[in-house]
């Protein structure tokens, strides 16, 4: 099994590096910086013997090396800096985007792609455009992060709770939507943990001064290639495209998913109460903007 990572900066090393250490597969690490993922591809490649993985990794910035790709990671593009929206980043993430999913549909025309880079969903939409490739192969992260940024604040309030009930839908964005199954979380609790996961991502920038978050970013991307490399058919938010499904169709947006061999295998329809339907709608509409700006 051979994983190209499309973007060697901090989300596209560190994804490696999880695969790597954990010998899930083979890799291939890709940046335009010359040198750049060869270098880093070295230093991972040292630390098999630590872990005792005997996965191999190349470092490139020559595309035609990720052909016969099982999956490819993208997360090539530019990260946010302080006070930028992820939609600032939007025409300049299309043009990296466009170039990298032209390089994909030649070397890697059978292969599953996880979309990373930002504004999420919309990106995820332009590149299963621009490939053409089947929407069940071509999936976004943000839902797993989202998710387990919201879990985590609960849990740091030492609420007790069912994991399996709480989630995030919506857009990997300022409209995400908090969905609380779980009866023992009172309603103070939920929109102000809810509140914190959702800006969860532009406090790190905040504190980082440069680039944004990558280890829970890539630990989110690594939960979703164990599923489809082990055909492990388990559930999590991921974006997907709709065809109907929650009253959307033609876009791309977070929802619960199955994850196996063939990509997304199943997109569960929970019953959404009256107000997160309202967020939901109102997420959608934030992405159909996007992803017209960019199709103009
Ligand atoms: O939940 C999520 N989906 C996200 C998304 C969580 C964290 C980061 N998120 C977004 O992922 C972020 O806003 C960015 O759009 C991407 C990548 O974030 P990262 O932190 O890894 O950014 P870096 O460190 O700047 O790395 C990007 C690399 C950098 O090394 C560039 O040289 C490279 O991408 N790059 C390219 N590589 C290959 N091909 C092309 N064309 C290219 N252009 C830039």
């Amino acid at each position: 099994m051979k994983i190209a990572i499309i973007g060697a900066g901090n989300v596209g090393a560190m994804v490696a590096s999880r695969v790597i250490d954990s010998g899930l597969a083979d890799v291939v690490l890709v940046d335009v910086v010359p040198g750049m993922a060869k270098g880093k591809a070295l230093d991972i490649s040292d630390a098999r013997p630590i872990f005792s993985s005997r996965s191999g990794i190349t470092g490139t910035d020559n595309f035609a090396d990720i052909k016969g790709s099982d999956i490819v990671v993208i997360t090539a593009g530019l990260a946010r800096k302080p006070g930028m929206s992820r939609e600032d980043l939007l025409k300049k993430n299309t043009e990296i985007i466009k170039e990298v999913s032209i390089q994909v549909k030649k070397y890697c025309p059978s292969s599953i792609i996880i979309v990373v880079t930002n504004p999420l969903d919309v990106m995820t939409y332009f590149v299963m455009k621009t490939t053409g490739f089947n929407p069940k192969k071509v999936i976004g992260m943000a839902g797993v992060l989202d998710t387990a940024r919201f879990i985590n604040a609960l849990w740091e309030r030492n609420q007790d709770i069912d994991r399996d009930k709480v989630l995030m839908m919506g857009s990997h964005g300022d409209t995400m939507v908090p969905v609380n199954r779980s009866e023992n979380i009172s309603s103070e609790v939920f929109s102000e943990t809810s509140e914190l996961a959702r800006n969860r991502g532009a406090e790190i920038v905040k504190h980082l001064g440069t680039g944004s978050a990558y280890f829970a970013p890539s630990a989110s991307v690594f939960a979703m290639l164990k599923a489809i490399v082990k055909n492990e058919k388990s559930a999590m938010c991921a974006s997907a495209y709709l065809e109907g499904q929650y009253g959307e169709k033609d876009i791309y947006i977070g929802v619960p998913v199955v994850l196996g061999s063939l990509g997304i295998e199943k997109i569960i329809e929970i019953e959404l109460t009256k107000e997160e339907k309202q967020a939901f709608k109102k997420s959608a509409l934030q992405i159909r903007e996007g992803i017209t700006t960019i199709m103009l």
